[in-house]
């Protein structure tokens, strides 16, 4: 995909996003999919990996991807105020409920996929762990950034499996509740953020093949679950992920910088 730099984005107006270029980093996956859902056009701007980001520091005051910023508003740098923002930009399809309990229930769920200590910050704590127990103070620079941002420490990283465990039997356990009921998404009657969130996140375990799904091969690696985290993904949650990706989200994802 096209992407511009942090400079020439902030003279832009309109929607631009923020995104860290050349991985299908699942935080970036799922914002790209909800504006998707929602048809909102944006400009991609480019942000490296666990690099220094300076412009992106002086504009968004964070270094983080992804963002979204719409005209001269403040920048949206969590996922949620993402959400939020695109709600507001394209209320329609709807992608949080209505319903005060269903809405209670799915940013419950959605913040053990994307919030601090779930499925994805927990999974970042896993991969990071070999290569800072092998490395330490060696390791390059972008991983001594990451483990510093995001909370690594070996004993947050020894938890982080029965944390993904528990919260991977958590949301089987929703989706065949929902499967009873009659229903085929993760919360409600229809798709949801929560869908979206399910869907990309599922990146950090079973990546998409190589054909839906282009990374470089050391991530697919490290991305693709083993042990009992494998173990405890529901075969039932990766055909609800790759029914939201034929239905929804863009395939095969695009995550290359073609400048
Ligand atoms: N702030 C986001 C989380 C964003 C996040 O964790 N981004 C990571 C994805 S791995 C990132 O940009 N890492 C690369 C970096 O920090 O340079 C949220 O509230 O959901």
């Amino acid at each position: 995909m096209k992407f511009v730099d942090v400079e020439q984005a902030r003279t832009l107006p309109g929607l631009r996003l923020v995104l860290t270029t050349g991985v299908p980093g699942p935080w970036g996956e799922a914002a790209k999919g909800i504006l998707r859902v929602k048809r909102l056009p944006y400009v991609a701007v480019r942000q490296e990996g666990g690099g220094e980001n300076a412009a992106l520091a002086a504009w968004t005051n964070q270094t983080s991807a992804p963002v979204a910023v719409w005209n001269d508003e403040p920048p949206r740098s969590t996922s949620l105020g993402i959400l939020f923002l695109a709600e507001r930009l394209a209320p329609t399809p709807p992608l949080i409920p209505d319903d005060p309990e269903d809405r209670a229930r799915m940013f419950g769920f959605c913040h053990e996929i994307i919030g601090e200590q779930g499925l994805g910050w927990s999974r970042r704590l896993m991969m990071l762990h070999p290569i800072l127990a092998a490395a330490g103070d060696a390791a390059p620079a972008g991983v001594r950034r990451l483990a510093v941002k995001y909370g690594y420490g070996a004993d947050a990283a020894e938890a982080a499996p029965r944390r993904v465990v528990a919260i991977l039997r958590m949301l089987a356990a929703q989706l065949e509740r929902q499967r009873l009921a009659g229903r085929r998404f993760l919360v409600g009657t229809h798709l949801t953020a929560l869908d979206v969130y399910w869907a990309t996140f599922a990146a950090m375990l079973d990546p998409l093949p190589a054909e839906q799904c282009p990374m470089p091969a050391g991530l697919r690696m490290l991305y693709a679950a083993t042990g009992s985290v494998r173990d405890a993904l529901d075969p039932a949650l990766l055909a609800h992920r790759d029914s939201v990706y034929r239905e929804y989200l863009e395939l095969p994802v695009d995550c290359t910088d073609d400048g």
